[in-house]
């Protein structure tokens, strides 16, 4: 066969040089290697940026809140899971090196069942920053960022998979109402101040 033809030279600047800054370290350069039915529903982040944990911290620091969980599949069914205490951290000086902890309890069954008691105490873990208690990376493992132990019932962080998938555990999942291989079409976390 003959050999391919040599390259245009603009293509020959095409990549650029080894110099050139590159992406801090996150989830994105995952992203390029899944179809386009798999992008998440929201990017996964990394804890420097994530001042959702944050905020939950301190707003969760002001008082008693409760947790609700609401899910939807793709036939529109509905459940909920409420949780009668949530926090994070509440008895850490600094949150962040505490891994922003999750405390919750007082379960009441909505319909989805209790996939989140599992998570209770442990720390939030990313791609970037494993502080669960598996071995290898779940958030790598799961696509998620999550208060992973080793690794989930609930993966509300994982990838929007779209209903029934055969890949393990890594979409938008809720064990207990769905199984480990449903991506969820919807999912809200909602707190209250008691
Ligand atoms: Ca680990």
């Amino acid at each position: 066969p003959a050999p391919p033809p040599p390259p245009h030279p603009a293509q020959l600047h095409h990549h650029p040089p080894q110099c050139a800054p590159t992406h801090p370290p996150s989830f994105f350069p995952l992203l390029p290697h899944l179809p386009p039915h798999t992008l998440p529903h929201t990017l996964p982040h990394t804890l420097p940026h994530t001042p959702g944990l944050q905020t939950l911290h301190l707003l969760t620091l002001q008082g008693r809140y409760e947790l609700r969980v609401e899910l939807e599949d793709f036939e529109n069914n509905t459940a909920a899971a409420t949780y009668g205490t949530f926090a994070l951290s509440p008895h850490a000086i600094r949150a962040e090196e505490d891994g922003y902890t999750l405390h919750v309890g007082d379960f009441v069954d909505g319909g989805a069942g209790d996939s989140l008691s599992y998570h209770n105490g442990q720390k939030f873990s990313t791609f970037d920053r494993d502080q669960d208690l598996y071995v290898q990376n779940c958030a790598a493992l799961s696509s998620g960022a999550w208060w992973f132990k080793s690794c989930h019932f609930s993966n509300l962080n994982g990838f929007y998979l779209g209903g029934a998938h055969l890949s393990y555990a890594n979409g938008i999942n809720w064990a207990q109402w769905k199984g480990f291989y449903y991506s969820l079409k919807k999912s809200e976390m909602k707190i209250r101040r008691l």
